[in-house]
Order: C-alpha cells, then structure tokens, then sequence
C-alpha cells in the first residue's frame, strides 16, 4: 500500500458537492480516504478572472501505481463532465496527485510532488491541516514550513 495526498478542487456549478461526489467515486474505484481536510474556498490562482474555488485536500491509500492512479483520477474527471479549457482555466472537478510516498517522478505526464503545490495556498493549507509534520520529498521541507515560507 502507498499513501498519497490528493488536491480535489471545483469552480463551477455546486462546488461542495462536486468535492464530495469525487470522493465517493475515488471510493468505488477502491481508494481508501484516511483524511480529509476542511473544504475552504480559496481565491483563483494562476488566472484572477474565473469564479472562486473550494478546495480540500485528503489522504489516501493505495495499491495503484502513480500512472495508474493518474488516469483512474482522469476518468472521474471525465465521467464528473470536466471539459477541457484553458490552461488553469474553469472546471467542474480537478483531481490532483500531490504526493506519493517518498517518490519523485519527472514525466511530461505526472510532476510528484506536484509541481507548485509548495507555492499555493490552497493546497498548502488544507494539507497543513492533515500533514503538518509530512516533508516534501524534494524541498525537504515539512507541510508548515511551507506554508509559513508563502504566507506574506
Ligand atoms: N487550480 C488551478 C488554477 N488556480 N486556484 C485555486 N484557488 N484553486 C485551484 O484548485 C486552482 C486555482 C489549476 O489546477
Ligand atoms: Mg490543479
Ligand atoms: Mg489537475
């Protein structure tokens, strides 16, 4: 079994629900939820003129490999009626891998850790949450220390 952290985030139509709904459907596909951070809404990063987003983070356990687990969280993106827009553009649903164990993979398709989860906001401090004390792999930094390196 492995553990990862995952980013879920919605901006479009019932934010909160969608979260919760890809929780369930995380469930049915045989991932087992640890934790799950509060759900905060969080102001859009990367680009300002979109709706507001929720944001959660959770921890999970898995026995699916990092590119197995990727397309099983595209898939219910897609079954959620994710729509491709723009980049960091609008969506339904985004499900994220954060972290995986210890594990580093540099991939055209899959950046672990996730390549800026250690500059924003929204998913550092949902994680602080649940993983406080959890090192970036890379940074070797834990969760807080991050989170207090962005905050202004
Ligand atoms: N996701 C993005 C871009 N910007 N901003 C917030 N607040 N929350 C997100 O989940 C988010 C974002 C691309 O994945
Ligand atoms: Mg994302
Ligand atoms: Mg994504």
């Amino acid at each position: 079994m492995s553990t990862v952290y995952l980013g879920i985030g919605s901006n479009l139509g019932d934010r909160v629900d969608n979260c919760k709904r890809a929780i369930e459907l995380l469930k049915e596909e045989g991932i087992i939820i640890q934790k799950e951070s509060s759900i905060y809404e969080t102001e859009p990063w990367g680009v300002k003129e979109q709706p507001i987003f929720v944001n959660m983070v959770i921890e999970a356990e898995t026995v699916m490999e990092p590119f197995d687990l990727l397309r099983v969280l595209k898939n219910i993106e897609k079954k959620m009626g994710r729509k491709e827009t723009f980049h960091w553009g609008p969506r339904i649903i985004d499900l994220d891998i954060l972290l995986y164990d210890n594990m580093v993979i540099n991939n055209e398709k899959l950046n672990i850790p996730h390549k800026n989860m250690h500059e924003r906001y929204f998913v550092l401090k949902p994680l602080s949450e649940i993983a406080g004390d959890i090192r970036h792999p890379v940074l070797q930094l834990n969760i807080k220390e991050l989170l207090q390196r962005i905050k202004k």
